[in-house]
């Protein structure tokens, strides 16, 4: 039995919101998976966020009714979120009649869970009335909620989105909203950063203290939005406290703009959610892969293990084909002889070398096969990076005439310098930013110490080429200023 009544997904991030059919898709998932939510709040939806004020078309209520009735026949209830902080007047009336229609037009679909969403919006009192009418942001952001609450009845839930989402310590903010919000309002957390690398129990405790309530978890992973947008998360949920129930009402994952991709991690965070105490991440990881991987399940293990890497996951690239590299680096270290264990590493990258044939001609999902398309070249181009400079260091290290030893460096070059440079990458990034801020409040923003945020040079592929280029040209005894 879950200790979690919300569970599931929310569709909140920046970039290319996902298609009709996808959403479709992710509620028939999200019930068969045992979770109950799916919310609509893709933040580059205009009138989700930018033109607030205007009303859906028709053709888009249409659609939105079939997600509600997709979601009441496998147990999901269909949430929407309306993000109108950048522009709102909080007194005015007329805005707030605005906004109060456009919610009540979701219930009236048949919508039982709205969120007003004031995350990203400006920390402070923008307009002048709005300073005359409230004395803090709080205030009004409370006086808001309250008129929605009171514009869609009882029946709904409502979840606020505050501006304040993240972080462990109190603000006056947070404690005017802990104290004077309605109880049966949800509020959200995203964690002690964005994209939380774990949430503890003593975090969530601190947070729900403040809030006077529990928490509704916006958790960030597997999103992979603005300036980490490169990157494609394929790793299991994890460093969640199981414990986390005892402060949390339920936890929404906010995914990857790559609907199917994103549902390795979802897959996984369901079987979390639905027994925290007896959850197993590698378990889960290797059920999901199978499931989603299914045509080409054996390939797209080896693909997605070069995926892992992410906020929640920072040391996480190809397992294997790590423990390989170090093996070989432990062997030149004792001053053994390294062929043995460069051959062994050689052959972790030949299974990887089929990945991208069989990704693209087997996988039973081709959504999914599109969607990673990219990401399978650049799988493509790094393996075959990796072989080439193996190769080239073993020709190296066994031919017998110094002329072959030399050619066979300048093979290895020359494969190398056809290889074409791609946005992407895999077995982890060149570089990223991970937006991992531990305060919003325009006066203390920060970037969090002890979390990763700008990762530049983890490109497992890449150590695994200068290795092999290192230890070739240290059998043709040439220093090389910079290398390893
Ligand atoms: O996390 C929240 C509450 N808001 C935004 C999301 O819309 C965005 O997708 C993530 C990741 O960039 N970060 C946010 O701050």
């Amino acid at each position: 039995m879950t200790p979690f009544r919300h569970r599931g997904v929310i569709e909140g991030f920046y970039g290319p919101p996902w298609s009709h059919e996808d959403r479709l898709w992710w509620i028939e998932r999200l019930g068969s998976w045992g979770m109950n939510r799916y919310v609509y709040a893709p933040k580059d939806d205009p009138l989700h966020r930018a033109r607030w004020r205007e009303p859906y078309p028709d053709a888009a209520l249409r659609r939105f009714v079939e997600l509600i009735e997709t979601g009441a026949r496998h147990g999901v209830e269909v949430g929407f979120a309306l993000s109108p902080g950048l522009s709102i007047r909080y007194g005015s009336r007329e805005d707030i009649e605005a906004l109060r229609a456009k919610f009540r037009t979701f219930r009236d679909l048949g919508s039982g869970f709205l969120s007003l969403a004031l995350d990203d919006v400006p920390f402070e009192l923008v307009h002048d009335a709005d300073r005359r009418s409230f004395a803090t942001l709080a205030a009004a952001h409370t006086a808001l909620t309250h008129e929605v609450r009171e514009a869609l009845g009882p029946e709904c839930t409502l979840w606020l989105v505050p501006t304040d989402y993240l972080g462990v310590r109190s603000s006056d903010y947070l404690e005017e909203i802990g104290g004077s919000l309605a109880a049966d309002v949800e509020v959200g957390w995203t964690g002690r950063t964005v994209l939380s690398p774990t949430i503890e129990t003593d975090e969530a405790r601190r947070r729900a203290e403040v809030l006077r309530r529990p928490l509704l978890l916006w958790d960030n992973t597997p999103v992979a939005d603005g300036p980490m947008r490169r990157m494609l998360h394929l790793g299991p949920y994890q460093g969640r406290s199981p414990a986390l129930a005892n402060h949390a009402s339920g936890v929404l994952l906010n995914p990857m703009q790559h609907a199917r991709a994103s549902a390795v991690t979802i897959r996984t965070a369901a079987r979390f959610l639905e027994d925290p105490e007896g959850y197993e991440p590698e378990r889960a990881f290797s059920e999901a892969i199978l499931e989603l991987g299914a045509g080409a399940a054996e390939a797209f293990a080896l693909f997605a293990e070069a995926h892992r890497f992410s906020p929640i996951a920072p040391e996480d690239r190809d397992r294997a084909l790590e423990a390989g590299l170090a093996e070989a680096r432990n062997a030149v270290r004792a001053g053994e002889d390294p062929i043995p264990a460069l051959h062994a590493l050689r052959a972790e990258v030949e299974a990887r070398a089929g990945v991208a044939e069989s990704l693209r001609t087997g996988l039973a999902d081709r959504s999914l096969e599109a969607e990673i398309s990219p990401w399978i070249e650049a799988h493509a181009r790094e393996t075959r990076c990796m072989a080439a400079a193996l190769d080239g260091a073993l020709a190296v290290l066994e031919a017998n005439l110094a002329r072959d030893r030399v050619f066979a460096f300048f093979a290895l070059e020359s494969k190398l310098s056809r290889e074409p440079a791609l946005p992407e990458v895999s077995y982890g990034p060149r570089r990223v930013l991970y937006p991992q801020l531990d305060d919003l409040r325009d006066d203390t923003m920060a970037l969090a110490r002890s979390d990763p945020t700008l990762l530049r040079d983890r490109c497992l592929a890449d150590e695994v080429v200068s290795f092999a280029e290192r230890i070739a040209l240290d059998d043709l005894d040439v220093s090389e200023a910079g290398a390893e």
